[in-house]
């Protein structure tokens, strides 16, 4: 395919039929370098007693900040001595069903650019730090890595069964936004919040979200918020039982579909396992 550079953030070179480009890794300059290594050392400041253990122990393990922007390749010979999963680079968003069959093959496709120095806050694409810094770890986990792939097969029959968007609800609340019960209490496990300094600290310690106990068809029947922080967090026990969750026949779920009159993202049901009732303050301006 020809060199398509105008719509995507940074010069790709040829893209292949799977969507993927090669990184270019030499190509980034030194201020893209330094964009990660000052996004690496804030979210380090903030995750201990933040992040499941898991998480920490990984970044550690695949030495995420040794030279800045980390070089796939490298990671991803390191990542995939550990569970078999790779990371390739792509431009942006690829479609739905390109995504799901890299999953489903264990390769995690990360978008190749970073963020600029005016978006450090907030970005609403996925750039190499929300990928990499927020994805990748946790690929480490070997019930982690099973349950990214089962969620990669589960989506071709999503997509024909015309249930994406409760898949998608599924890793909205889950591999995005997940909070995971630990010894020392809840800790943080979605990517989502890894890569946002001020929703690590709203997801966890924040009066107003809602924290319920994960429950698949729960979260399959509820709508989030794409544009600004989660009303409602929910909570697994550990990764063996998000694994588990994705061992039964979702189709049963999907005859429940309910796209229009799903839950609303501040709803408690009577059936919820409560662990905080939100506020909503933040949410409601008061
Ligand atoms: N593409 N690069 C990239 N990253 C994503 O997270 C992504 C995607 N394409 C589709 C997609 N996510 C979602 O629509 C699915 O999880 C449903
Ligand atoms: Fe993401």
């Amino acid at each position: 395919m020809a060199e398509i550079a105008a719509p995507f953030r940074r010069e790709t070179g040829p893209i292949a039929a799977d969507h993927t480009i090669s990184q270019n890794w030499d190509r980034y300059t030194d201020e893209e370098h330094a964009r990660w290594d000052a996004l690496f050392e804030r979210q380090a400041k903030l995750l201990p007693g933040r992040a499941c253990q898991d998480f920490l122990h990984a970044v550690e393990r695949l030495t995420l900040s040794d030279s800045g922007i980390p070089d796939l390749e490298r990671l991803s010979d390191r990542l995939e001595r550990m569970t078999g999963w790779r990371v390739v680079a792509v431009p942006d968003l690829v479609p739905d069903d390109v995504f799901f069959d890299h999953l489903a093959n264990r390769r995690f496709p990360a978008g190749a650019f970073i963020r600029e120095a005016h978006e450090f806050d907030y970005i609403e694409e996925p750039d190499i730090f929300h990928d990499v810094f927020g994805h990748v770890p946790l690929l480490a986990n070997p019930a982690y890595a099973s349950f990214m792939e089962a969620y990669g097969r589960g989506g071709a029959r999503a997509i024909e069964m015309g249930a994406l968007p409760m898949l998608a609800r599924l890793y909205w609340y889950t591999i995005e936004f997940g909070l995971i019960e630990e010894a020392g209490g809840f800790r943080l496990f979605g990517a989502g919040i890894m890569s946002s300094p001020r929703e690590t600290r709203f997801a966890l310690e924040d009066d107003s979200p809602n924290r319920i106990g994960f429950s698949l068809e729960r979260v399959m029947n509820t709508e989030y918020r794409i544009d600004d922080f989660q009303q409602i967090y929910f909570v697994i026990p550990d990764f063996e039982q998000l694994l588990a969750s994705t061992a039964i026949d979702f189709a049963p779920i999907y005859a429940t579909f309910r796209l229009d009159n799903a839950y609303g993202p501040e709803t408690i049901l009577a059936s919820d396992r409560v662990f905080h009732r939100g506020s909503q303050a933040y949410f409601s301006g008061t």
